[in-house]
């Protein structure tokens, strides 16, 4: 017989035994002090879909802005959620359930908004083929619609067709894609050559986890960005006629 502690094994592989700490008691600590958004966090936290739009409500009641709780709150909460899930501390089923609570407050800030409909221009988005993820997406068409842009949301797993019929039919002012896998992200190169095919010269600005500004700038037309919230002021500089190597000497990190 081996002289081997199987406590010790246990512990290497399973991560809650590692803290001394709940994954609850965990989660709280990276709550915001704010009471009001930390209400909101705990309930994107919690996956409690009616519980955030109760704690949204509020906080707009006491004033806070809907579209700036989407940053401040909302996404707290989903990036408390990522947070523990990459440390192994929550399930997918965890972040599922949160992910659908996240949604439901992204459209209610959406709705009770009631920001300006002037249309500045028209921007076509999507979620590249074979990935889900859109809740980055979905907060991108949110902050430009705030600002004012018509938003064509193509929605997720778009197969490139898709994508190049949508721009042809709607001729925007650029094209926004997203890709959270490292696996799905190489079809931005694709689309970039088939706009160019079609002598379009559109920017087309790319973000989502997996996606850098290196793999961006291998395609004529990419425009990197790593926050959805700094995607309406690149569209006031296209609107503004800047052309793609400006917008790349604005909004790229040198
Ligand atoms: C939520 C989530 C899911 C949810 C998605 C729900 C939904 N409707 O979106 C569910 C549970 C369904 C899911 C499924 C899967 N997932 Co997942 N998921 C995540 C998780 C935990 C969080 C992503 C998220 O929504 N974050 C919150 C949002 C707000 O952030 P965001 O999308 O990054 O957006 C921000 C920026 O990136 C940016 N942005 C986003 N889009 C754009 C676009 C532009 C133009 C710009 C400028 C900026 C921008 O702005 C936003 C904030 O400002 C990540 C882990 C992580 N840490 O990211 C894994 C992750 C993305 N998933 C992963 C994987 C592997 C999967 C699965 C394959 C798991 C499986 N085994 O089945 C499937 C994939 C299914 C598929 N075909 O797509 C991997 C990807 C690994 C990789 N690099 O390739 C990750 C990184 C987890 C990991 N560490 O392994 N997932």
């Amino acid at each position: 017989m081996l002289d081997i502690d199987p406590t010790g094994i246990l512990i290497r592989y399973n991560v809650k035994l590692e803290s001394e700490l709940s994954t609850d008691e965990v989660a709280r600590e990276l709550f915001p002090s704010d009471v009001l958004l930390s209400n909101i966090v705990e309930a994107v936290f919690e996956g409690d879909e009616d519980e955030v739009i109760i704690t949204l409500k509020e906080a707009v009641k006491a004033g806070k802005d809907p579209i700036s709780l989407i940053d401040d709150a909302l996404m707290v909460g989903m990036d408390i959620v990522s947070q523990l899930y990459d440390d192994g501390l929550l399930f997918l089923p965890d972040v599922i359930i949160a992910s659908h609570a996240m949604t439901d407050g992204i459209e209610y800030c959406k709705e009770i908004s009631g920001k300006t409909h002037e249309c500045k221009g028209t921007v076509v988005s999507y979620v590249v083929e074979g990935d889900i993820h859109d809740i980055g997406k979905k907060i991108l068409t949110v902050f430009l619609r705030s600002n004012g842009y018509d938003v064509i949301d193509l929605g997720s797993d778009v197969p490139i067709d898709e994508v190049i019929i949508a721009v042809l039919k709607h001729r925007p002012i650029m094209l926004t894609g997203t890709s959270l896998m490292t696996t799905t992200m190489y079809s931005f190169m694709e689309v970039n050559n088939r706009l160019l095919e079609n002598d379009i010269r559109i920017p087309f600005v790319c973000g989502g986890g997996a996606v850098t500004q290196d793999f961006v700038m291998n395609y004529e037309l990419g425009i990197y960005c790593e926050d959805a919230a700094m995607v309406p002021k690149i569209a006031d500089m296209i609107i503004k006629n800047k052309n793609i190597d400006e917008l790349r000497e604005q909004f790229h990190v040198h």
